[in-house]
């Protein structure tokens, strides 16, 4: 029989002392006011498109950058509705809808700045397409022709990650790099950059996510984590898996924390520039929790009404975040003004399913060549192998 002996086992283990590690002191916690517990978060633009006040935060977009984020909410809702079709239609694998979520993803994407760097994690479509990804690219992957999207290093935003927080990590990783490019805390904002990362109230559960918030709180890594908590992971609802605002367990790992009514355009710029300003000086990182819902399935191969109740869709369909800037943009601008942005994103979309339906998969022996730099012998073999299973139905 065996016997478990652990506490004598580890008590015979000779004590070694610590040894001292190496490490760059954390700058500071800046101040931050605390929030009230149950706020709704910070919120500039209220569902009805009147405007109200934040005591931490003022609106930092005039008006020609509410037209401008009014257009690209628009756009993203209307590529986002396309590319579903699509899916539907055969011609994706598979869709992942953001409806619902185009303040918190346009409003975040607005405050980055050239030398920041942006890491999403499967939904943020809305942050590829206003950063000026084309519609075409984010779509490749799901069609299945390419093993990634756009283009990295020319978009500054790394390709999607399906693997859940695993993106934290190498946004921290990142950010590290950049403290020793020395380009953090420098004061030249020519210079300075900082890392938003994106992640679902899901993904908080993860090690790897925790894991990211501990070294980046350790090292003073200037990375903001952007938690779009669109209350549902899958079927799981954020309530179940946090107890506490997610906001709050930043508090835990001794950096800011805070809550935006994630359908506010206004609140996620004002808020998103702070963060990433804050970073980009050397404060350390920040976790942003966007307050919002996902008014369609997880992805296309969900049937969200199993788990969704309806009268919780209506609650959030009333808090429209495209909606309530249109109420805000009508007092200004001419009628035809919303007609003309409609009609722009008709066309887009048209550019879409055009773009989408050309797009040839490339030769199933490519993906062989997509593994290692120089084919090993194994691969060698695996692609022979493959190549006449192949030609035999020739
Ligand atoms: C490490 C890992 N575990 C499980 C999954 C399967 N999975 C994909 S999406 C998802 C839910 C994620 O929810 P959330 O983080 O809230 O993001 P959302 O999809 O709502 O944007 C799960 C469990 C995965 N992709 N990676």
């Amino acid at each position: 029989m065996n016997v478990v002996r652990g506490p004598e086992l580890i008590a015979e283990r000779p004590a070694r002392p610590p040894e001292p590690v190496p490490v760059a002191a954390a700058p500071p916690a800046a101040p931050f006011p605390a929030q009230e517990p149950g706020d709704s978060g910070v919120r500039l633009l209220a569902p009805d498109g009147t405007r109200v006040t934040d005591p931490r935060f003022d609106a930092l977009a005039d008006h020609d950058l509410c037209r401008e984020f009014y257009t690209s909410m628009v756009l993203a809702r209307r590529l986002d509705e396309e590319a579903t079709a699509l899916q539907r239609q055969g011609e994706l694998v598979l869709w992942i809808p953001l409806r619902g979520q185009e303040a918190a993803q346009v409003g975040s994407a607005a405050a980055v700045r050239p030398h920041d760097f942006v890491f999403p994690s499967y939904r943020e479509h809305a942050v590829a397409w206003h950063r000026g990804v084309p519609a075409g690219e984010v779509i490749r992957l799901l069609r299945g022709v390419s093993h990634d999207g756009w283009d990295v290093a020319k978009h500054s935003m790394a390709n999607y990650t399906i693997v859940l927080a695993s993106q934290t990590l190498h946004a921290v990783g990142y950010g590290l790099g950049m403290v020793l490019d020395g380009t953090v805390g420098t004061g030249d904002p020519d210079r300075d950059g900082a890392v938003l990362v994106y992640l679902g109230d899901g993904a908080m559960s993860q090690g790897d996510a925790n894991e990211a918030f501990v070294w980046a709180a350790s090292f003073g890594a200037p990375v903001v984590f952007l938690c779009q908590n669109n209350q549902w992971a899958i079927s799981t609802p954020a309530r179940r898996q946090s107890p506490v605002q997610l906001a709050r367990r930043a508090d835990g790992f001794g950096f800011p924390g805070v809550r935006v009514d994630g359908n506010d355009v206004l609140a996620m710029h004002a808020v998103t520039t702070w963060a990433l300003e804050h970073a980009r000086g050397g404060g350390g990182p920040v976790l942003i929790e966007a307050n919002t819902y996902r008014m369609a399935p997880h992805t296309t191969s969900d049937d969200a009404t199993r788990y969704q109740p309806a009268e919780e869709l209506v609650l959030w369909r009333a808090r429209d975040p495209i909606e309530r800037l249109r109420l805000l943009l009508a007092a200004d601008v001419a009628a035809g003004w919303f007609d003309e942005v409609r009609e722009r994103a008709d066309d887009a979309a048209a550019d879409l399913r055009r773009e989408c339906l050309a797009m040839d998969p490339p030769a199933a022996v490519t993906t062989f060549g997509n593994v290692y730099a120089d084919e090993t012998a194994d691969l060698r073999a695996q692609r022979e192998w493959f190549t006449t299973y192949r030609d035999s139905f020739l």
